[in-house]
């Protein structure tokens, strides 16, 4: 259990470290599924899952949205010298991580401090604050699993910040990554990831894609050469999303990311960070984009959340499908695990969700279904026939004509040949009910 530390003041009162109680427990503030200690796999559940608590929302965030005010007042939020209120907030950041369990936690620079227009004093102001974090580390244990550069809210980054048509801007995101990396090295982040916000167009008409998609390449290569300088051993990540706020993102998805990255040459020291509501988004299910991304070897970190099935954007909810959960940790499982990466809950509270309590029920119920599903992967993986299924169905490769196919040993002529003597194909079930009952059935 990570020590539980707040500051000069108690930010989240009357709530306790909340702790594994079973599935007996009728307690709301209990884990039913997360019990770090639990051995699955050869692994403990806290090294399995790694999760980390997301800065931007569960910290910074107010509840405010494009159609009305804030709902939520932070109450480490009150202070008027800037230094002094991100103390209070990362007060208040160390206390709900460590009262919840989380072994890492990430952030993009902003959220961390607030930025003006001066990048010296932005400088100062986020390495002030990187000492301050260092202590909190310390005494907590709480890790850095990634930091990042918020290149997509100022003003100046609205046709983007490395494919932005204007060199300044460009310029101007350069500095700021490494600014971020500086402080991610600092704090001995494991990872940093970028993602593209508003890497992408509004519209093709002023849009010179190319040369925008060669600017980010250069840019990528810049940051890495210049961490690796540094002595940055970690990943870096890329974070696929096909659009908002842009119309058209150039990270789209996993499959178009790693083109990208075989294309410029970047494979070497990055990998993906995928999220659920992405991938929904991009008119795939989370479990291809993961599948996709583990079959290049190149399955880094997840970003936990869910959309909603009937709107068309990030809603970012806190994830409980657990059909959907399980089907994920069936690929990691398999997978061996994520390289390097972890849970990271990029997912918020909704704007009605007032109370204190609600941002330790959103995070109980995410790392208790990340819980359940990695059982429940573990045991269709150890005590069903998910996976003999799966291997039989390609068993005409295994010997004979099919594994000289896959050997590269059969010309097309062989192929015809080898049809006309043995004739129509026999028809063979694909099972997907048995399989989708396999699944439920460990659930
Ligand atoms: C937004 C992204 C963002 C990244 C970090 O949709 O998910 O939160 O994870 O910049
Ligand atoms: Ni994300
Ligand atoms: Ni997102």
């Amino acid at each position: 259990m990570a020590n539980v530390i707040t500051g000069e003041k108690e930010f989240f009162k009357g709530i306790g470290q909340v702790k594994y109680e079973g599935l007996e427990s009728d307690n709301p503030l209990a884990f039913r599924w997360y019990d770090e200690n639990r051995i699955v796999a050869g692994k403990t559940m806290k090294d399995h899952l790694r999760f980390s608590g997301a800065y931007w929302h569960s910290f910074v965030a107010t509840g405010g949205d494009p159609f009305g005010e804030a709902t939520i007042e932070h109450p480490w939020n009150a202070k008027s010298d800037p230094i002094e209120r991100a103390k209070d907030k990362m007060d208040a950041a160390f206390e709900f991580l460590t009262k919840m369990n989380l072994p890492f936690y990430c952030f993009h620079d902003v959220d961390v401090v607030d930025f003006t227009n001066d990048v010296v004093d932005n400088e100062r102001r986020l390495q002030t604050l990187v000492e301050y974090a260092k202590k909190k580390q310390a005494e907590s244990g709480v890790k850095l699993l990634w930091g990042t550069a918020n290149l997509f809210s100022n003003r100046r980054y609205m046709n983007g910040a490395a494919t932005n048509p204007n060199f300044h801007v460009l310029a101007h995101g350069a500095a700021q990554v490494k600014s971020a990396l500086d402080a991610t090295i600092a704090l001995g982040g494991e990872n940093y990831v970028f993602w593209g916000g508003r890497e992408g167009y509004m519209s093709l008409l002023n849009t010179n894609m190319k040369r925008e998609q060669e600017h980010l390449a250069k840019f990528l290569h810049a940051s890495k050469d210049y961490a690796r300088k540094q002595g940055f051993k970690g990943t870096f990540f890329i974070e696929p999303k096909p659009c908002e706020p842009t119309k058209h993102q150039y990270d789209y998805d996993a499959a178009t990311v790693i083109s990208f990255l075989r294309q410029y040459d970047l494979l070497e020291d990055f990998k993906l960070n995928l999220e659920v509501n992405h991938a929904t988004l991009a008119g795939h299910t989370f479990q291809h984009e993961l599948q996709v991304a583990a079959d290049a070897g190149l399955l880094g970190s997840m970003d936990a959340n869910r959309g909603d099935v009937q709107n068309g954007w990030d809603t970012d909810q806190f994830p409980n499908n657990i059909n959907e959960v399980t089907e994920a940790m069936l690929i990691v499982l398999e997978a061996n695990g994520l390289q390097g990466g972890g849970i990271n809950f990029d997912a918020k509270i909704r704007r009605n969700s007032t109370d204190q309590a609600d941002l330790f029920y959103a995070h109980i119920g995410g790392m208790d279904t990340f819980a359940r599903a990695l059982v429940t992967a573990d045991n269709i993986l150890q005590k069903s026939d998910y996976k003999n299924i799966r291997h039989e169905r390609y068993a005409s490769f295994d010997s004979g004509a099919g594994a000289e196919f896959e050997a590269g040993k059969m010309s097309l002529e062989d192929l015809r040949n080898y049809a006309v003597e043995q004739g129509e194909p026999e028809t063979i079930s694909g099972q997907q009910e048995m399989l989708e009952n396999i699944i439920n059935r460990y659930i």
